[in-house]
């Protein structure tokens, strides 16, 4: 099933990338498939006596936020399973556990649009600024959460690793939450003068924000709960699939803030907020390192601040300092270290499939979305 895989030394980066065949099925299909019905457990069959309005609205704000994104960690959990488990009977419940892996992030992004101030998310206005909605949203968030316990129970209970399951789901809740505590946190930062404290903003309180706000669930989680699934629970194993995973997640969020500035929101579906949020994000960590004694008063001044031509100082100063060439060399290399390390894992890829991760890398390689 594997092609022919080369270290990227060897082959160039992108021939490289483009080898790497997924699997033989494309997975999107059954994976949709069993959507509806989940909808409907949830909704219909779910709803509660004497609750009118309720399942409609859970409904309408299910399909808004849920299908609508790339579903690539949801994708990710079913396409793993198959590859530790070609042919499977329970391959379809590999993706309903994949659609809870979306539920989650649903759960997140709802929550995450109303902290960051956010107005677009797929394309789409985002669900606390949709009409009628408000801060309702945060409860619909809450209600997004319980659909996956929900669906865990309807589909798992009697699983012998039922449990395993579900404390994955809250330690990663927890992981998540903190990620989000410390970025909120680290952005709010004041001098004892009440200016905007840009002294915190380094890589190691990058990398810490990162690795719990975004690696853990979109990365670690997905390919965990495969393992489990697949009842791969060897430690050594969970730690060495960890390590790469979490070196994946940091890239993508790196990916993520350079896109936040420089991508195009016809593409990304959504309008960055960084630079107004005052986020600790890659591009200013960098430019931090970077800037003169100049720039960094200006950025100081700039950074954090809600008007336009402060926005448009930032991004001016980002591209004086070449962020975007830098942000290209930083792509090329760390794809290059994180493929060494798939190739390292012990066993030749025995006991791991490197697939696993590759599928993961092909999405995220020159991603613009
Ligand atoms: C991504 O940050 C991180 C999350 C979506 C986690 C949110 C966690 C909660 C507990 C709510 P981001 O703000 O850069 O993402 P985006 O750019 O998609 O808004
Ligand atoms: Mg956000
Ligand atoms: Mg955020
Ligand atoms: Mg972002």
């Amino acid at each position: 099933r594997r092609a022919i895989l080369r270290p990227p030394t060897v082959r160039a980066m992108s021939t490289y990338v483009e080898s790497i065949k997924v699997t033989s099925k494309d997975d999107s299909r059954p994976f949709m498939a069993v959507f509806p019905d989940l909808v409907r457990e949830l909704t219909v069959e779910g709803a509660e006596k004497d609750i009118p309005l309720v399942p409609k609205h859970l409904m309408k704000c299910i399909q808004y936020t849920v299908p609508t994104g790339k579903r690539n960690r949801g994708l990710a959990l079913a396409t793993s399973y198959q590859i530790l488990k070609p042919n499977d009977k329970d391959q379809e419940l590999a993706y309903i556990l994949g659609w809870c892996v979306e539920f989650l992030q649903a759960f997140f992004l709802v929550a995450d649009d109303i902290m960051d101030g956010s107005e677009t998310r797929r394309g789409k206005t985002t669900w606390y600024k949709h009409e009628n909605v408000g801060l309702a949203a945060f409860n619909d968030s809450i209600l997004l959460e319980t659909c996956l316990y929900t669906i865990l129970e309807n589909h798992f209970k009697d699983k012998p690793y039922y449990h395993d399951l579900v404390q994955e789901f809250r330690t990663v809740t927890r992981y998540t939450a903190m990620g989000q505590s410390l970025d909120l946190l680290t952005s709010l930062e004041k001098t004892p003068e009440g200016k905007k404290n840009l002294d915190a903003f380094d890589m190691s309180r990058y990398s810490s924000i990162v690795r719990m706000k975004t690696s853990y669930y979109s990365f670690y989680l997905p390919v965990v709960l495969a393992m489990k699934m697949a009842r791969i629970d060897n430690p050594e194993l969970c730690r060495q699939a960890k390590t790469i995973l979490l070196e994946m997640g940091h890239f993508f969020q790196v990916q993520d803030d350079y896109l936040d500035v420089f991508g195009d929101p016809k593409v990304t579906g959504k309008v960055g907020t960084d630079i107004v949020d005052g986020k600790c994000s890659w591009l200013i960590v960098v430019a931090l390192q970077r800037a003169n004694p100049a720039q960094r008063q200006a950025l100081k001044e700039c950074y954090g601040v809600d008007d336009d031509s402060s926005v448009e100082k930032v991004k001016a100063i980002y591209n004086d300092l070449k962020l975007p060439k830098i942000y290209k060399t930083f792509e090329e290399s760390s794809f290059e270290d994180i493929q060494t390390h798939i190739n390292q894992l012990p066993g030749g890829g025995q006991m791991l499939p490197p697939l696993v991760f590759e599928v993961f890398l092909k999405k995220l390689y020159k991603r613009h979305v």
